[in-house]
């Protein structure tokens, strides 16, 4: 990860702290260092390479020897006896540390699988003669969009191969929407080891050409058939630059600082946010990310039964992370940091501009009008660090912003091109909307899992459940208007499994018992729980068997630092998840301890017709709100701007 922008000090950029990514140089290292002492040759393939980051302990130590010492995991595997293996190495000794066989696992899709895959099934004469008996003959409008499996949908006489499935989509015109077009009932199933097709899965029945419907799939300006609308330019000016520093990977601004970190699964990591109060360094949390995404499709129809994407276990937020724009992406004076990943070749990716960093007006953050005085007004500022995925049809775009009152949110905006097909005359299938004509989009639902490694002044921490109550109506409560609070801690991993409440408000504080405010209490922070929603999936269903986490709002663990992927490390055609539900199994203690909060949120799917031909951003977010942390508002001392809202 370098540094560009108005922000970075270039005098800085290039210092290696222990949580800083692997660079270009490193990931060299990684592949020659296993190239030399295990063989790896053309015949393998890197599924990932990320920097081991040191653990607690060790960069607590971060003055000692051990915090300079830099490692890298790589997972890779041989493609010709399908093979995965995962590799320790010690980038300062030059070395293999370890080299651990996994059987049965298949390591994540590559993005390279993906283009091959495409390449070769459009040149494949049986997907050819499939694609020109529904009329579409040139090819090059085509797009085999290749699918992970879950094991049990797997055919039996597939199992155990590098299996993926396909969509078949092809473009209007060659500008078109590549998924404006769906191929009904056509699915390539490929060994994507030996990069071959197996069988096409091929409904068609009779003269398909004359079957798909006529659609409006475009969104380029030169194919949508009304004119653009007028606006007129809004420009954000800083002229004395912002109120940020970003030095190397460390970033600071009104009172919160931060060590940024990319890696290829979670993409944007944030390490070590910290508040500084009155001088003193005030730990909030310790690591931040997105562990997991589970997107199953809610339609059993035979062109959708098998979409149910694990986007960050199958294919990695960091590898589909898309370079920003300045003026498009981000408005502003902004930073940018670039990141580097690995291609399966395990050579250096890099991604230009992958995170921007920038601040924001946000209308009021406080106010009074006093009839003496007249109106104390203060305007919000915000600092907002923020990447964008591309997941082939779809976008997310994710918000991490800090607040100068002490508040955290976490947003994601999902946007880009609905999955459609289309239907027969007659009764459209009942498990989607239609957006266009015998055109659907099936429901499907977003449960994203952030991983929030929190250290409430310190790592010793209980989580409570806090929920609301009302009094029953009795002689001191004449009216029913008492309204109390239980807070209910949460002691062991089964406490840990939770549920939004609406009847109660349940929300989370996770508290720090040993440290108190001036006020007594003890200091905390408060999970409020936005953008959650229930499964809705019967207990028998395969992909609640590979995703037990979605079905609970809230899953709190002591901190292991194995622990990270709660549907598994290896979710790729997966039977079974190993992560969280057998983790929690030992039902271990979380009281008084350091904890992990795994909280379910996203966005449950139900597509509207003003979801197509691209979707305006859905945005959900999550809130980390001060409870108790500070003694009062900790935004007293933000300045009037301009100094004139100051009466
Ligand atoms: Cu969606």
């Amino acid at each position: 990860m370098g540094t560009t922008g108005h922000a970075a000090d270039p005098a800085t950029v290039g210092t290696t702290h222990p949580l800083d990514p692997l660079t270009a140089e490193e990931f060299r290292q990684v592949s020659a260092i296993l190239r030399r002492e295990r063989g790896l040759d053309e015949l393998w393939r890197y599924a990932s390479v990320e920097l081991k980051e040191p653990g607690k302990e060790a960069l607590r130590a971060a003055q000692g020897d051990d915090a300079t010492r830099r490692e890298a995991v790589a997972v890779c595997w041989n493609r010709q006896d399908g093979q995965a293996y995962r590799a320790m190495v010690s980038l300062t000794d030059g070395t293999v540390m370890d080299w651990a066989h996994l059987p049965g696992q298949q390591p994540n899709m590559t993005v390279d699988e993906w283009h091959e895959c495409d390449e070769m099934l459009r040149a494949d004469p049986s997907v050819a003669q499939a694609l020109a008996r529904r009329g579409v003959t040139n090819l090059d409008l085509a797009l085999v969009d290749v699918w992970a499996y879950g094991a049990a949908l797997v055919p039996e006489r597939y199992r155990g191969l590098r299996i993926g499935w396909g969509d078949v989509w092809y473009r209007g015109s060659p500008e078109g929407n590549p998924y404006a077009h769906h191929v009904r009932g056509l699915h390539p199933i490929v060994d994507l080891n030996r990069m071959r097709l197996l069988e096409i899965e091929d409904s068609a029945d009779g003269d398909e050409a004359d079957d798909a419907p006529t659609v409006m799939g475009e969104y380029l300006p030169a194919l949508i058939p009304t004119g653009l609308r007028e606006v007129k330019p809004l420009h954000i000016s800083q002229p004395e630059g912002v109120s940020f520093t970003l030095d190397g990977h460390l970033l600071s601004w009104q009172n919160w600082q931060m060590r940024l970190g990319f890696n290829y699964r979670e993409g944007l990591v944030l390490h070590t946010v910290a508040f500084v109060d009155a001088g003193r360094v005030r730990p909030v949390a310790h690591r931040l990310s997105f562990a997991e995404m589970v997107v199953p499709y809610r339609d059993p129809t035979a062109d959708h039964y098998r979409r149910t994407a694990f986007d960050i276990g199958e294919w990695g937020l960091g590898f589909m992370t898309t370079s920003l724009e300045l003026g498009c992406d981000c408005l502003g004076e902004i930073a940018y940091l670039d990141a580097v990943l690995t291609d399966s070749r395990g050579e250096p990716r890099p991604i230009k501009n992958a995170v921007c960093i920038h601040e924001e007006d946000n209308a009021i953050l406080w106010k009074h009008v006093d009839h003496v005085h007249g109106a104390e007004v203060r305007r919000a500022r915000r600092l907002v660090i923020s990447f964008h995925v591309t997941v082939a049809n779809y976008e997310y775009l994710v918000y991490w912003r800090f607040y100068q009152d002490g508040n955290i949110e976490c947003e994601v905006r999902a946007t880009g091109i609905l999955v459609t097909s289309h239907f027969p005359d007659g009764h459209q299938p009942p498990t989607g909307t239609l957006v266009d004509e015998r055109t659907y989009a099936p429901f499907h639902q977003h449960f994203i899992v952030a991983r929030l490694d929190l250290d409430i002044d310190g790592p010793a921490n209980t989580v409570y459940a806090t929920e609301s109550e009302a009094l029953p109506v009795t002689e001191d409560n004449p009216h029913g208007l008492a309204l109390v609070v239980r807070n209910t801690p949460l002691l062991t991993e089964a406490d840990g499994r939770q549920d939004y409440e609406w009847h109660t408000q349940r929300g989370w504080k996770v508290v720090n018992d040993n440290v108190a405010n001036s006020l007594g209490t003890p200091v905390g922070y408060k999970l409020v729980p936005t953008g959650c929603f229930p499964a809705l999936l019967d207990a028998s269903s395969p992909v609640l068997r590979r995703a037990e986490v979605i079905a609970h709002t809230l899953w709190v663990t002591p901190y292991h630092e194995d622990e990270r992927w709660p549907c598994g490390e290896f979710p790729n055609l997966s039977d079974r998840d190993s992560g969280l539900a057998r983790w929690t199994e030992q039902n271990r203690s979380i009281e008084d301890t350091d904890v992990v909060l795994w909280y379910v949120f996203g966005i449950h799917h139900i597509t509207r017709p003003e979801d197509w031909p691209i979707m305006p951003v859905d945005t959900v977010s999550f809130w980390l709100k001060p409870f108790g942390f500070f003694d009062r508002n900790p935004a007293l001392d933000v300045p009037p701007t301009p100094a004139t809202c100051h009466q």
